[in-house]
C-alpha cells in the first residue's frame, strides 16, 4: 500500500491548568497526522510534545513531521509493522525522530492497516482485545480538593486512584494519604507519584511514617533514582518506574526488588514499537504494564486504550484518565468513562474528528 500523508495543527483549551514540572499550561498543542492510502482508507496518529516533559519543542516535532512527508509521501508502507517487533525502527530509525513524532506516525500506521483490513486497531495488535479498560482516577488540587475527589471516586466505582505526593511538606501528605485511604476503603487500591521529589532521606522518612495505608506502588520517589532498590529496602514500598524508562534501553533493563511496575507513556517513550519492547520485558519479569498518558486529546487516548486492550496480561488499572482536562477535544464525542472503566470502540470505524478544530499545514 501507498501512503498520502496529511498534517494538522490544533489548540484547544483546558478545562484547569496543568502543572507539569516547572511549566503550567492552560492550552494544549499538538499535531495531528492523517495517513491514506491509495483505496482511500485513513489512519489518524497525534503528535503532542509535552512541555516539561517532552525535550522536543511543537516546532522540532513540526519540522521533522514535514521532512517524513518530503521524504515518504507516495512510497511504499514496509509489510509486518504491526507485530511492533522492528520492522518501525528499520523503516524509520535512520530519521532520529523525536519521541511524539515516532509516537503519532506509528499510530497513525498501525490505524491505517487496521482501517485496510476493517478490524479495530486492539485486533491488529493482538488477539486478545478487552471492550471495558480499567482506569485509575487521578486525585490533584488542596485537601479539601482531594477528599472531595476520594468520595466521587468510590461512588463511581473505580477500581484504583493515584494521588500525586511531594508538592506539599511531608506530613501534609501523609495526613492526606490516611484521609483518602480511609475514604476509599478496601476495595480501590492507591497509587502514588512523586516525580522524582524527594532526597533519599526524606523519601525513606516518608515511607516509614505512611506504613499503615497501604499502597499498590510509588512512582519515582527518588531524585536519585540509583538509590530505588535501596529505598524499597528501607521501606518495603513497592515502586513503579517513570521517568526512569526514559533513558533506558528495555533490552538492557535488569530486574530491581521492589519494582513492580513500569508506567509506559509511549508519547515520551518514543512509539507503541518501543512501548511494547518494555511491556515484553515486563511481562518476563513479572512486572506490571501500565499505559499511561502524556495529556493527549481523545484522538491521541483512543490509540493508547486500544494498545493497553490489546496488551493487558493482567488485568491492572491504566493511566489513560486525563480526558477531563480538556474543555474541547480533537473528537466530536470524546472518550468517557463509565465506572472507572473506558468503553472500548471495538468496531471499525473512522473518528469522529471535529474539523473545526484543526487546521491544516500545506506543503
Ligand atoms: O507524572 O505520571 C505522571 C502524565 C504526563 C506526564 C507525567 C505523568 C502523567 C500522568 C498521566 O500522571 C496519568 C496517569 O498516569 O494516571
Ligand atoms: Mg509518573
Amino acid at each position: 500500500m501507498k501512503i498520502y500523508f496529511k498534517i494538522y495543527r490544533y489548540r484547544l483549551p483546558l478545562a484547569e491548568k496543568l502543572i507539569l514540572k516547572n511549566n503550567e499550561i492552560t492550552t494544549r498543542e499538538g499535531l495531528v497526522l492523517n495517513l491514506t492510502d491509495e483505496h482511500n482508507h485513513s489512519g489518524w496518529g497525534e503528535i503532542a510534545p509535552l512541555p516539561g516533559f517532552s525535550h522536543e519543542s511543537l516546532d522540532d516535532a513540526l519540522g521533522q513531521t514535514k521532512n517524513l512527508r518530503h521524504a515518504l509521501h507516495g512510497t511504499m508502507l514496509p509489510e509486518n509493522l504491526e507485530e511492533l517487533s522492528g520492522s518501525f525502527e528499520k523503516w524509520l530509525g535512520n530519521y532520529e525522530l523525536a519521541p511524539s513524532v515516532r509516537c503519532g506516525i506509528e499510530t497513525a500506521v498501525l490505524n491505517l492497516i487496521a482501517d485496510s483490513r476493517r478490524i479495530p486497531l486492539c485486533r491488529l495488535l493482538s488477539e486478545r482485545c478487552q471492550t471495558a479498560l480499567m482506569v485509575n482516577a487521578l486525585l490533584n488540587g488542596t485537601f479539601d480538593d482531594v477528599v472531595e475527589q476520594s468520595h466521587k471516586v468510590k461512588e463511581l466505582g473505580y477500581r484504583a486512584a493515584k494521588l500525586k505526593v511531594g508538592r506539599h511538606p511531608l506530613a501534609e501528605d501523609i495526613t492526606l494519604i490516611a484521609a483518602v485511604r480511609s475514604i476509599l476503603g478496601d476495595n480501590i487500591t492507591l497509587r502514588l507519584d512523586a516525580n522524582r521529589a524527594w532526597a533519599f532521606d526524606d523519601a525513606v522518612e516518608f515511607g516509614s511514617r505512611m506504613k499503615k495505608y497501604p499502597v499498590e506502588y510509588i512512582e519515582e520517589p527518588l531524585r536519585d533514582p540509583s538509590r530505588l532498590i535501596q529505598f524499597h529496602e528501607a521501606t518495603g514500598l513497592n515502586i513503579a518506574l517513570d521517568e526512569s524508562l526514559t533513558d533506558t534501553l528495555p533490552e538492557k533493563y535488569e530486574k530491581q526488588p521492589g519494582v513492580v511496575a513500569f508506567i509506559l507513556k509511549p508519547s515520551l517513550a518514543g512509539g507503541f514499537e518501543r512501548t511494547m519492547k518494555f511491556i515484553r520485558k515486563a511481562h518476563q519479569l513479572r512486572i506490571g504494564s501500565i499505559i499511561s498518558s502524556s495529556y493527549e486529546t481523545s484522538l491521541g487516548l483512543s490509540a493508547l486504550a486500544h494498545l493497553a486492550a490489546g496488551i493487558d496480561y493482567e488485568n491492572r488499572p491504566h493511566g489513560l484518565n486525563t480526558m477531563n482536562y480538556f474543555k474541547d477535544d480533537l473528537l466530536t464525542t470524546p472518550l468517557e468513562i463509565y465506572q472507572g472503566k473506558i468503553d472500548l470502540e471495538t468496531k471499525p470505524s473512522q473518528p469522529d474528528i471535529k474539523a473545526d478544530n484543526l487546521t491544516e499545514i500545506d506543503g
